[in-house]
């Protein structure tokens, strides 16, 4: 069977993983799963019990979430603790600096927003600056080339562009690369798929599954 990608909407960290489907060449099928509602469905915790996206049926019917495990997996490289190191680092802290500006829009009181804004803009800029240290002048976070470090960088980037946290071209190395993805041609097309846009896949992308669907393959051995 082909292997499905579980991703949030809208403005999911999923994102990355569209991306490195694409990149990857190989068929796939993506699961839109809309937050918070259907991600914290009975429904679809039968697939992640976190209530989270994304989540990744691979061809043989294993499910398992993540975005580390998920971008390892699409890659398929063998063990590298460069990149190891740059995932956990987008995964935790940079993902995590975000988290008090998402809050924010959430449904916080004007009280608690007094705090998640600053808190959230610290949080981010403090990411930024050390990702700029990270990238110590290279074209890209690790090795000579783009890899699932830089799909997932570009997915959780770009939430600056709503919340406003930081001015990027402060910090010219992450600017510069942010600048360069977003000509990527599976950034455009991940884009597209998140809007309900005309997509094209330069890809693999054999086009989206129902929940429901993705559900009934739990129960038939691949
Ligand atoms: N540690 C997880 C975090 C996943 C996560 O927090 N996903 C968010 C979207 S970015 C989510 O599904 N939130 C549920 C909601 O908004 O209700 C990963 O790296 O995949």
């Amino acid at each position: 069977m082909t292997p499905i990608l579980f991703y949030g909407v809208p403005e999911g960290c999923s994102f990355g993983a569209i991306v490195a489907l694409e990149w990857s060449g190989r068929p796939y099928q993506l699961g839109r799963i809309q937050m918070p509602d259907q991600v914290t469905s009975e429904a679809y915790r039968r697939l992640n019990p976190l209530g989270e996206t994304p989540t990744f049926m691979t061809a043989d019917g294993q499910v398992f979430s993540q975005s580390a495990a998920i971008l390892r997996h699409i890659a398929g490289n063998p063990a590298d603790p460069r990149l190891d190191e740059m995932l956990s680092f987008l995964t935790t802290s940079y993902f995590g600096g975000f988290s008090p500006l998402w809050q924010a829009v959430e449904g916080a009181s004007e009280a608690d927003k007094a705090f998640l804004i600053p808190s959230g803009r610290r949080k981010v800029a403090r990411a930024h600056a050390q990702l700029e240290a990270l990238l110590a002048g290279r074209d890209w976070l690790v090795g000579d080339g783009p890899t699932i470090a830089d799909a997932y960088f570009f997915g959780i980037a770009r939430w600056n562009e709503f919340h406003q946290a930081i001015d990027r071209s402060a910090y010219p190395a992450v600017d510069r690369l942010y600048r360069r993805l977003a000509q990527d041609p599976a950034v455009r097309f991940a884009l597209a798929i998140e809007h309900e846009e005309p997509a094209t896949s330069a890809g693999g992308f054999r086009g989206h599954v129902s929940l429901e669907d993705a559900l009934a393959r739990l129960a038939v051995p691949a």
